[in-house]
């Protein structure tokens, strides 16, 4: 094909680029849009930087194959490293230690390695629960709030056995120091500088401080298991202690093992608590799924409320649908970055070696090429097998792709069914009459402000 231009903004300014034509607040969503006026793929500048922005159709394919585009670790990614170093999400994909530590983690992340977080899962919601019969009384709770609070204490259970004690009123140091340093990587990741310095001195003094609390809360936690001051158990930690990369016979160090838990405390959170507050908006919505999932629940679990176990989850179909749909229309992570292995092509335009192209799964879900017409209206039976089958693979991708994908996606799902299953056991949702979604992003995304109404369950 011809040399050809790709599509861009209209109104680029010198320097700054299309930098005004960005939404801060909302990055993904404006891109999105963007998507809308210009096409599946399309340019833009920021300060200087030039991404190619992919968000449907066939170049999605495109850009997923691992043979021509590779994971690229670039702003706002690059600047978690600060905090998790070359811990699994945010290494350069050269680094040993990611090689490393996807040797030993990637069995404690597979399917049958669940059996042992089940329990410790199911006792977390069940603590939510009981949480929300305490506190709620009837009033409406703060979902994502809430949320939160839950896949951090089960990713703080499963992952090396610590409490946030995320059921009691108030807010642990850690978690306050957590939000705080992702709004900061978040919030400086399109901006000026010399802005940054002027306008946010004060979050800048704060940001080491909390990074410092972190680390620390998180080697006190290594060492206390590594001298048997706490006691072995089988969790996340406690294999990145005693397991070897069965390809360089190797363990890991102290501070890789850092890396790893507070890439797991940033990565496993945030992500599976915004995927549960979207499909409790939804459910507050939709008697007629909510009727569904309750028979399947009822049959799968029995009525008695006794304790769910492990192999009942994976019987829970449509849960699991619904959980799918959730991640089609709001996937977490509702974006990320590839870059060309070498000189290549990209819908017919020519691509240079490393060129940064950012996949914006929020489009990419909603193409009408791939997802037919009514792609707004949540359903589902999209996800049933059959029409599954009728989709190419890359029109759904919310855990991203190849070498890179997400190792947590067994974990997030595991958990995401089981919590929904237990809450719509226990209580009849209900949305504040008048709510209307709006959706927030701090490199993940969450609905804003959403507060439904929980009251126990009539039968
Ligand atoms: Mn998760 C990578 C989405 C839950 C740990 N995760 C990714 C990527 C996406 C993603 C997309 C790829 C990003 C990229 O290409 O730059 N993750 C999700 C979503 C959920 C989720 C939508 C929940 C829903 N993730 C989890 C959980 C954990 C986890 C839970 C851990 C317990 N994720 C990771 C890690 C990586 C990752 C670690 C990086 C893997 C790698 O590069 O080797």
């Amino acid at each position: 094909m011809a040399e050809q231009r790709m599509p861009r903004p209209s109104w680029r300014l010198p320097l700054l680029g299309d930098v005004l034509r960005l939404d801060p607040q909302r990055p993904v969503q404006r891109e999105a849009q963007f998507v809308q006026e210009l096409g599946d793929v399309f340019e833009i500048s920021i300060l200087g930087r030039k991404v190619i922005v992919v968000g449907g159709g066939d170049a999605a394919a495109e850009v997923f194959d691992e043979n021509r585009f590779a994971k690229a670790v670039v702003p706002p990614v690059s600047n978690l490293r600060e905090l998790a170093g070359d811990g699994l999400f945010t290494a350069f994909n050269s680094e040993p230690a990611w090689a490393q530590a996807h040797n030993v983690l990637m069995p404690a992340f597979s399917q049958a390695s669940m059996r042992s977080y089940h329990d410790a899962m199911a006792e977390c919601i069940d603590q939510l629960c009981a949480y929300w019969v305490d506190t709620a009384s009837g009033g409406p709770v703060d979902v994502s709030s809430d949320m939160n609070r839950l896949t951090l204490e089960v990713i703080g259970r499963t992952g090396f056995g610590y409490s946030f004690d995320s059921f009691t009123p108030g807010r642990h140091p850690f978690v306050e120091s957590m939000s705080r340093a992702m709004a900061y990587v978040s919030q400086t990741a399109n901006d000026v500088p010399v802005l940054r310095e002027i306008l946010g001195w004060k979050a800048m003094r704060q940001n080491p401080k909390d990074i410092a609390l972190m680390k620390t809360t998180v080697d006190q936690v290594i060492a206390a298991r590594r001298s048997g001051e706490t006691p072995r158990q089988d969790d996340l930690l406690q294999r990145m202690l005693e397991n070897p990369d069965p390809q360089t016979g190797e363990t890991m160090s102290d501070q890789s093992i850092r890396n790893q838990v507070l890439t797991f405390l940033i990565a496993g959170h945030e992500t599976t608590a915004g995927l549960l507050s979207f499909a409790l908006h939804y459910l507050s919505l939709n008697p007629e799924i909510v009727e569904r999932a309750r028979e399947e629940i009822d049959e799968v679990l029995g009525t008695d409320g006794a304790p769910v176990r492990f192999e009942q989850v994976a019987k829970l179909r449509y849960v699991r649908r619904i959980v799918d749909e959730t991640l089609r229309l709001w996937p977490s992570g509702p974006a990320f970055f590839r870059k060309a292995r070498q000189e290549t092509t990209l819908a017919g335009y020519p691509i240079r070696k490393s060129e940064t192209i950012l996949v914006v799964l929020l489009a990419l879900h909603r193409d009408p090429k791939l997802w037919g017409d009514d792609v707004e209206r949540f359903d589902p039976d999209r996800f049933l097998p059959a029409a599954v089958r009728a989709r190419p693979a890359h029109a759904y991708k919310p855990f991203g792709v190849g070498a890179r994908a997400c190792i947590g996606r067994q974990f997030a799902l595991h958990e995401a069914v089981l919590a929904l299953a237990r809450i719509l056991t226990h209580f009849d949702i209900a949305a504040i009459p008048g709510y209307e979604l709006k959706v927030e992003e701090l490199l993940t995304i969450r609905p804003k402000n959403l507060r439904l109404v929980m009251r126990p369950r009539k039968r």
